[in-house]
């Protein structure tokens, strides 16, 4: 009862991780696209079992591949702003994925933006959560596409524009990490830290499934300022001593790791949460795709 009334921050959640199969398929059914793959009669969610990463953002990419108008997005994101009222939320950091939505389909980036923004302004007023936006890149597409992205969003970023938004707050990287290198993404991180006024805020997934050197190039390359994960630090003694000297906060969420099975895989082990606050690392805990996990 004590931690279920605790007001919270949500620093770490995917907003398309919390489209349950429910609303991912009336959605689909409203924009007439094939159910089948969304039915949760078929099984939507009895498939839910995930081997590592990878075979999760396959499923996640499909039912986020129902989206296409300004309401989709409105109805994802004020679903998530009220369970998360519901669970003591007072302050969200959202992820959302513009690539998904923009470069593969039909919705622009207005559509996308436009959309998750009303929500999170009815969100404030109604539920009493404050929602942001952190704009990811995916970080197995190129980093052209990227820079593109900042470039439909410059018009959302300027004070002076009639589109301006305070809510988006900074840039991160997701999606899959093996082989896919952070230091790639140098110039969009370069960018976008000048590209608000105030400047963007700049995160990234590392050392989720990528080994501790992830995190250093992270830090080295892409200045960030929070490390999305990070529980693979733990590989290594000198990343430890790093991120604890510079208080660099980790955002980890132990039931995503859990259920894509990175502790047995991996050396962190089940109990990464204690061994980092045991060393003196900044840790949150965070949920991920609430939706999947
Ligand atoms: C993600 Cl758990 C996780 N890791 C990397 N990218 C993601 N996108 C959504 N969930
Ligand atoms: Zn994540």
């Amino acid at each position: 009862e004590f931690v279920a009334g605790l007001p919270k921050a949500e620093l770490h959640l995917h907003i398309e991780g919390s489209l349950t199969p429910a609303r991912a398929y009336a959605i689909a059914k409203r924009n007439g696209l094939d159910l089948d793959a969304f039915d949760p009669e078929k099984g939507a969610a009895a498939r839910r079992e995930f081997t590592s990463l990878v075979p999760f953002l396959i499923e996640y990419g499909k039912c986020s591949g129902v989206m296409r108008k300004e309401a989709d997005f409105y109805d994802m994101m004020y679903d998530y702003l009220e369970r998360a009222a519901e669970n003591g939320v007072v302050h969200a950091e959202i992820f959302f994925d513009p690539q998904t939505h923009c470069y593969t389909d039909v919705s622009g980036f207005k559509t996308v933006i436009t959309g998750l923004t009303k929500a999170l302004e009815e969100g404030r007023k109604t539920l009493g959560v404050d929602g942001k936006l952190i704009l990811c890149f995916l970080r197995d597409r190129s980093v052209e596409e990227a820079l593109q992205v900042l470039e439909d969003a410059r018009p959302y970023m300027e004070v002076k524009s009639p589109v301006y938004t305070p809510d988006l707050l900074g840039v991160g990287m997701d999606n899959a990490e093996l082989g896919f290198r952070p230091g790639r993404f140098k110039p969009a991180y370069d960018k976008a830290r000048h590209a608000r006024e105030a400047g963007l805020h700049c995160v990234a997934h590392a050392g989720e499934e990528g080994d501790a050197s992830y995190i250093t190039e992270a830090l080295d390359d892409l200045k960030i300022e929070r490390v999305d994960h990070g529980v693979r630090c733990l590989e290594d003694p000198a990343v430890v001593e790093r991120l604890v000297k510079a208080q660099t906060p980790l955002t980890v969420c132990p039931c995503s790791n859990h259920r894509l099975q990175v502790y047995p895989r991996f050396f962190c082990g089940e109990n990464a949460v204690r061994q980092l606050l045991s060393r003196g690392v900044k840790v949150t805990v965070n949920s991920d795709d609430p939706a999947y996990f």
